[in-house]
Parts: structure tokens; C-alpha cells; sequence
């Protein structure tokens, strides 16, 4: 009966560190934000996790359960992972959507001189779109600097082979000014799942930056308390200290 107990008491301690990390690490419906911490590890832009510390020093965010993202900042640099865990898939119709408000004008269409858009399709191609009455429109006139890489690979996050991309963006290259903090909205597409839609980061209109969520940014590292090893070891630590706990007390009364 003990074992039972002690066994209940550490899922419930388990299921309590869990809330704790979704709750410090992942945005809710409610609320758009998150934090870009600086760059500790600069990454290799190559489609992969090229070091296994190579973005412990970015706070994850998830769409849903099937995409994570990260990113971290130093100097006019921006830097993101984006691991779309269930597309395993390369089809040409595969796509990266990344709508961007630098100035935070917001807006309920986009609007030239205030939005841009990034696209990478068929995991081949990037494109910068700029704004033309309220719509999107292929932009090649930009100075803008990006540097991008995608592979199918595996991952510290999944061992499943799945598409991975990694970006960074030179934000003083930007024809728009763009300031700290700004919104964004981030999502990906898999042609072979189309029932699934555009899976993005807040779960709203592209169209609307009204209803992009915000990219804070924080000077210092990523506290030690949201990287996924000091849960993980009090995870561990708290289910040992529980069931010794039980154990003892069983082995106390007997
Ligand atoms: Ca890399
Ligand atoms: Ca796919």
C-alpha cells in the first residue's frame, strides 16, 4: 500500500515540475510573450543541432506538441532554431513563415514601411516579401541579411529525423529600423499534413499584426533554472528524495 502511495507521490511531484518548466518556458493562449536571451553558444547555421550545448541557451516555446522554437541575441544579431518534430516529409510545398512587425506598429493588415515577411519553401528557397495594399508581395530590393540552413536530422529534442531550421538575421541590415523589443509571428507548414494547417507562434491571422506575439529580450543568459538539464536533475533528485522517503517510513514501521 506504501509503494502506492510513495508511487502517487512522485507523479504528482513529477507532473509539478513539469508545470513549473511549461510554465516559465512556454507562452499561454493569454499571453504572446517571450524572451530572447544572449547568445552563449554563436550556432553553426547549418539545419542542425551542431553541438549539444549549441541552443541550451535559448528559452524553448512550443506550437502545440509538434514545433519548438529558440532564439537568442547578441549585438543586431538574431539567431532562431525552429525543429518541426512530426514533418518528416520533403515536399516541395513544405514551408517556414516568419511575419515580422520591428517596430511593434502593429495593425490590423500590413502595411509598407511597417511589416516584412520571410519565407522558406520547398526547403530550398528563402523569399522577403514587403507589403502592397494590405498583401504581401515578393520584395527584392532588400539589403536584408539573413543566413539560413535546414536539414532533416535528429536532435537533443528528437531522435526522430525531423526538418530543422536555423536563421539569423542581421537586423542592422534591415531597411526598417528595427528595435528591441518587436513581434513577430512564426510558423511552418507540412504539405504532407495539410489538414494540420499553418502551425504558428501565436496561433493567429499572418495577416494580422494586431495578433503577432512579442520578442523580449533579456542581457543576461538564460537563467540556469530553464535549461532542460537542472529540470531534468530535479526531476530525478525530487523522485529519489520521494521514494527513499516512503521507503524509509515503510522500513521504519515494520
Ligand atoms: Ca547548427
Ligand atoms: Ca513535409
Amino acid at each position: 500500500m506504501k509503494k502506492i502511495v510513495a508511487t502517487i507521490f512522485c507523479a504528482l511531484m513529477l507532473c509539478g515540475l513539469l508545470l513549473i518548466t511549461v510554465g516559465t518556458t512556454k507562452a499561454t493562449e493569454l499571453d504572446y510573450e517571450r524572451t530572447s536571451y544572449l547568445t552563449q553558444v554563436t550556432p553553426t547555421i547549418d539545419g542542425q543541432w551542431t553541438s549539444p550545448d549549441e541552443w541550451t541557451d535559448g528559452a524553448e516555446t512550443w506550437i502545440g506538441t509538434n514545433i519548438v522554437f529558440r532564439s537568442t541575441w547578441d549585438g543586431d544579431m538574431t539567431r532562431w532554431i525552429v525543429e518541426f518534430l512530426t514533418d518528416t516529409t520533403n515536399n516541395p510545398g513544405d514551408y517556414l513563415q516568419f511575419c515580422i512587425d520591428p517596430q511593434q506598429w502593429g495593425g490590423s493588415e500590413p502595411e509598407l514601411g511597417h511589416h516584412f515577411m520571410l519565407m522558406i519553401t520547398g526547403h530550398t528557397e528563402l523569399t522577403l516579401f514587403s507589403v502592397s495594399d494590405g498583401e504581401w508581395h515578393y520584395w527584392d530590393g532588400s539589403s536584408l541579411e539573413v543566413e539560413w540552413a535546414d536539414s532533416l536530422s535528429a536532435s537533443p529534442t528528437s531522435s526522430t529525423p525531423h526538418w530543422i531550421y536555423e536563421l539569423q538575421i542581421d537586423r542592422a541590415s534591415a531597411t526598417l529600423s528595427w528595435g528591441d523589443p518587436w513581434n513577430f509571428l512564426l510558423g511552418a507548414f507540412d504539405a504532407s499534413n495539410p489538414g494540420d494547417g499553418l502551425q504558428s507562434w501565436p496561433p493567429t491571422d499572418p495577416d494580422v499584426p494586431d495578433e503577432y506575439g512579442v520578442e523580449n529580450y533579456s542581457v543576461e543568459p538564460i537563467p540556469e533554472g530553464l535549461t532542460f538539464t537542472v529540470m531534468a536533475l530535479l526531476t530525478t533528485v525530487s523522485i529519489l528524495v520521494g521514494y527513499k522517503y516512503f521507503v524509509k517510513r515503510k522500513e521504519t514501521k515494520t
